[in-house]
């Protein structure tokens, strides 16, 4: 249980709350360094480069009186082609499912244009939202005035320095009060939906989006060939770092295997500690010129 959760009141008093929260915004907004910090263990993948998340990734956090199913998504942007469809996707559904939103915008960059359309698609839905100012801790940030009036009328707002957990308990606090009445939807002790599998595969990608450069973190996926939690003391995974061309295998795997060990041990190295005992990582890179282009495939690699 993250400090949050435990901290916030516990409103066990009233009816049991239950319900989703999508967390929404454009790229590198803080939306899963957000969720990461409420639900307290590192779900979803963080780096300082746009376009890190994939796909919707549910947190949920449960205390006495309420549980809050927390919908990470891919940030909004243009673009095109299968996965870029398949990200956006995610965002659309986070939307329409949830009973409540938070629009994160980054004070540092303050509110911009594309802004505008999701204001509007929330508004049109009905839904709650609240505006969320991240990274208050910049001074940037602390100088933008706060809320802009392009936003317009959100039910409440907020300023939050996720990385460091300022402002995020009383965001916490206002999200379980406008939860419906309902009772929980998962066990106690769950935190998310997805396979500790897909978790190990995100945990790859950011190590590859950490390490390399330009345009091949974006073009590479990772997909787990094999996981063998059989002994309890240590997970032994295989993975394939798919890449688009020929040339990108040979910059994954650097000179001498140099950049493939770095990404390697980095990624192994975040694993054992969110798993908590040791881990054996094994990475092969592939060419696959077509893993991005087909629905299906995207969706198997965990991309939905
Ligand atoms: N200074 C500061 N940096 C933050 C804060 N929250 C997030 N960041 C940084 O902002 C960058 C992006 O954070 P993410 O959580 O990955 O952002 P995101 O919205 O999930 O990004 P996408 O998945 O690309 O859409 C990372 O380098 C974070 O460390 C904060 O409160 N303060
Ligand atoms: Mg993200």
């Amino acid at each position: 249980m993250s400090d949050e959760a435990a901290s916030a009141g516990t409103g066990s008093a009233g009816p049991h709350r239950a319900g989703v929260v999508a967390l929404l915004g454009l790229p590198n907004a803080g939306k899963s360094t957000l969720m990461n910090r409420l639900v307290g263990e590192r779900l979803a993948i963080v780096t300082h480069k746009p376009q890190t998340t994939r796909s919707r990734i549910l947190g949920i956090v449960t205390r006495p009186g309420g549980q809050a199913l927390l919908l990470d998504t891919p940030g909004v942007h243009h673009g095109q082609g299968a996965l870029h469809d398949a990200m956006q996707k995610a965002v659309g559904e986070s939307l329409d499912d949830c009973d409540v939103a938070c629009l994160l915008v980054d004070l540092a960059r303050g509110w911009e244009e594309p802004h505008d359309a999701l204001r509007e698609r929330l508004d049109a839905a009905g839904k709650a939202w609240f505006l969320v100012g991240t990274k208050f801790d910049l001074p940037v940030g602390r100088q933008r005035t706060w809320p802009p009036a392009a936003a317009g009328s959100p039910s409440r707002v907020f300023r939050i320095a996720a990385d460091r957990g300022e402002g995020t308990g009383e965001l916490l606090d206002a999200i379980f009060e406008c939860l419906p009445e309902s009772p929980a939807f998962y066990p106690d002790d769950e935190i998310t939906d997805r396979p500790l599998r897909f978790l190990a595969a995100e945990m790859v990608r950011e190590a590859a989006f950490q390490e390399l450069t330009d345009e091949v973190p974006y073009d590479l996926a990772v997909e787990v060939i094999d996981f063998d939690e059989s002994r309890p003391d240590i997970t032994r995974i295989r993975a394939n770092l798919l890449v688009r061309r020929e040339s990108q295998k040979g910059i994954v795997i650097g000179a001498g295997g140099r950049q493939i060990k770095a990404l390697g041990t980095r990624a192994r190295m975040n694993l054992e500690k969110f798993m908590s005992h040791r881990v054996h990582l094994e990475l092969f890179v592939k060419v696959d010129p077509t893993w991005f282009k087909k629905r299906k495939r995207i969706n198997s690699l965990g991309y939905f």
